[in-house]
């Protein structure tokens, strides 16, 4: 199964069906709204890196111009969706090829009838280039006109980005458009270039911003007409000179099938290193292959300057702002199949180490805190101010950029599973041991000895699960912060050993002096744990005293607990919304048995908001699950995650891919279901636990540079 299908046209649906069918290179992806345009759509293309400021949410991905645009008009008459009748329509992206293709048969208002096909690509092998295909076959004779244009009026729902820079033609049958963001001065330039079955000149019409081209062909009932479209797009942060780039990657695709053949072996090279097959579940076999689509198109590979955000490139959801998702959820993706890719996302937090030293510093502790919410330059950019869910006059205060400090450990852990997991001890040496340090150090200076308790902890933080803020000792972020000290220590000596020079260095730059790694010994062992005797981890000090709650008295609803409790009485509760304590045990594996993870789990899964809490925990639940053997309940879990954007069952998919869920859907599979145990020595197993139905499970993955295929079947 590799393709995503619609049948029935529904404007209702419009936003969520953009979000699925996005289409994307690593470098840009682009919404799936249709060519020609309708009221209320939420139509957009963004590229990564490039950011301008905005207001409540500081900064965020400008909606570059449009490069879709394309008016149909069959002997005069506008080809739209909105009139006429719709004798038959069929969406469908293949996840194969990255093509989405529209196929519809349609009888305008005064009776002509056309069968219209379109086709659309951002192309995998040069990421400056997309394309987009038109096939018109009427059943009259008569004149078909396209209009293709590039369209700078478009804005971030509301807000204008754009100024205008230059646009033209050139060489007859390409026209041009050079934009600049407002504030943050990024130039964009689109260059398309049009080539039709019949190839009279096309018109340019010179609308300002909107730069066109008209091209005019005359067909017979039957025959079918064809428009490509070409375009190329560069920015300033691509080159001195991004018309010229433009201009010229427009200029090359010799035909649409030479550029489709490129693209075509593109992605046979991407699946081949990460393909998952189920056989016996094709909805789980297509979502898993939904997901690993949506993340590759949003991955950099050429780019180590960005990150991939929470909704990816797919949608106006948190603004293209990076979190943890990244590297918790998506990273191990990378890691196992696309280890370059992994590479580039992880430098991309090594060049924003001078901004986290920074909000340490400002906050008056050592080290390097990592920006809750990360954009261009690694500077804190969550919005301060959201409008309250119950009244949106209101503003509700976001808490997490003040108090998310576990965001340090998990960049930690994400680089330090990298270099375990592809032993590249040259990019470790040069980046990946300074970020383990330096969060490291962070965790030292942050902690606080509580005498009472005569342990150490951390104050006033907010855990994953957001519905309890300004809390004390949160599980997840006490268990990570002792890991992030240990691996430091133990990144320390092996740097001593294998790379003194590095060591000596870093030394230096970080004052890592005799006092102060002996305090990161101390603090990791003498951390506040909240374990009680019968194994069950506190979610953070005085959680087990909160009002319990049986979630179950609340259903059936369409809110979440936080929605329903409201922002402030939620912290008076048992409902969490993401299992804290879950996550670090999946996290730290090992140091955990059975026993300590069954007692957790029977205590937080019936806790957890499922339906309408995270995204982020149903994929993490279906691995711990399976850890049980508990198969049922881990798929449960499984299949929670992966309908959620394909069935928006959150109702928000409109907003964008729900990303870290996607990555998670990955591990669930390989490290759920799969049972992938890796260790240090380059040596595997796996421990398999499969649904009844499934009949076979294939997985690949890259360890230390080799790459392992894994078929298990019930037996
Ligand atoms: O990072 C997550 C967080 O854990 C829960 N709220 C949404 C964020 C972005 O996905």
């Amino acid at each position: 199964m590799w393709k995503i299908t619609e049948n029935i046209f529904d404007p209702q649906k419009q936003h969520h069906k953009e979000t699925i069918f996005t289409i994307g290179n690593g470098y840009l992806c682009t919404r799936g709204a249709l060519e020609e345009g309708y009221p209320g759509e939420s139509r957009a293309t963004f590229l990564h890196g490039v950011f301008d400021d905005a207001p409540i949410v500081v900064t965020e991905l400008a909606n570059a111009p449009d490069w879709l645009a394309l008016q149909i008009l069959l002997d005069g008459e506008k080809f739209s969706l909105a009139c006429g009748t719709i004798l038959d329509f069929q969406r469908e992206l293949d996840l194969q090829t990255g093509v989405l293709t529209r196929r519809v048969r349609w009888q305008s208002p005064s009776g002509k009838i056309a069968t219209l096909v379109f086709e659309r690509f951002a192309s995998l092998t040069d990421e400056h280039l997309l394309a987009l295909r038109c096939q018109v076959t009427p059943e009259f004779e008569g004149e078909i006109e396209f209009r293709a244009a590039l369209n700078a009026h478009v804005d971030n729902q509301g807000l204008l980005h754009w100024t205008f820079v230059e646009q033209g033609r050139k060489n007859g049958t390409t026209a041009y458009l050079r934009t600049r963001t407002r504030k943050s001065g990024i130039d964009l330039a689109l260059a398309m270039r049009l080539l039709a079955s019949d190839s009279p000149q096309p018109d340019y019409w010179d609308a300002e911003l909107v730069p066109t081209l008209k091209q005019v062909v005359r067909a017979r009932a039957g025959e079918t007409v064809t428009l490509t479209k070409f375009v190329g797009v560069a920015a300033s942060r691509d080159t001195d000179d991004p018309l010229a780039m433009a201009l010229e990657r427009a200029a090359k695709p010799v035909s649409w099938e030479s550029a489709f053949e490129a693209q075509k072996q593109a992605w046979a090279e991407e699946w081949r290193r990460c393909e998952v097959s189920i056989e016996g579940d094709e909805e789980a076999e297509i979502a898993v292959r939904f997901s690993l689509f949506q993340l590759l198109i949003a991955a950099p590979r050429h780019d180590h300057r960005v990150s991939i955000g929470a909704k990816t490139l797919s949608g106006f959801g948190y603004r293209g702002h990076a979190f943890w998702d990244t590297e918790i959820f998506m990273l191990p993706f990378f890691t196992y199949t696309a280890p370059h890719i992994a590479r580039n996302l992880l430098d991309y937090r090594y060049l924003t180490l001078s901004a986290a030293r920074d909000k340490a510093r400002q906050a008056g502790y050592q080290g390097a805190w990592f920006a809750w919410e990360s954009a261009a330059n690694g500077e804190e950019v969550t919005p301060t101010w959201v409008p309250d869910f119950h009244d949106r006059k209101k503003l509700a205060r976001v808490w997490t950029g003040d108090l998310a400090i576990h965001i340090s450990a998990d960049v930690a852990y994400g680089a330090y599973q990298y270099w375990q997991a592809t032993g590249d001890d040259e990019w470790f040496i040069a980046h990946g041991a300074e970020l383990v340090l330096d969060a490291a150090q962070f965790f030292a200076s942050r902690a606080e000895w509580l005498e009472e308790r005569g342990c150490y902890g951390y104050r006033d933080v907010i855990g994953p699960d957001e519905y309890h803020d300004h809390v004390d000792n949160n599980a997840y972020t006490n268990l990570l912060a002792k890991w992030n000290l240990e691996t430091a220590r133990a990144t320390l000596d092996w740097l001593e050993q294998n790379a003194p020079v590095k060591a000596r260095e870093l030394n230096r730059t970080l004052d890592l002096t005799p006092e102060r790694l002996a305090k990161w010994r101390d603090v990791a062992e003498k951390i506040c744990l909240n374990i009680h005797s019968n194994g069950l981890i506190e979610q953070f000090d005085g959680f087990f005293a909160l009002k319990d709650v049986n979630l179950a008295e609340y259903e059936p609803r369409t809110k979440s607990m936080h929605e329903i409790f409201g922002i402030e009485a939620a912290n008076d509760y048992q409902a969490i919304k993401q299992p804290d304590v879950l996550m670090a045990q999946y996290l730290l594996g090992d140091a955990y048995d059975e026993d300590a993870i069954r007692a957790n789990y029977e205590y937080y899964n019936p806790r957890t908001d499922h339906t309408y809490g995270s995204s982020l925990g149903p994929a993490i639940q279906a691995i711990i699950a399976c850890r049980m053997g508990n198969v049922e309940s881990a798929y449960e879990h499984f299949i929670r995650a992966a309908r959620a954007d394909l069935r928006d069952v959150r109702g928000n998919a409109g907003d964008g891919i729900h990303a870290a869920s996607t990555g998670g859907i990955w591990q669930a599979i390989v490290f759920g279901f799969g049972g992938l145990r890796l260790y240090p020595d380059r040596r595997w197993e796996v421990h398999p636990r499969l649904p009844r139905h499934w009949k076979k499970l294939t997985f690949r993955f890259i360890l230390r540079g080799e790459q392992h295929t894994v078929s298990v079947g019930q037996n």
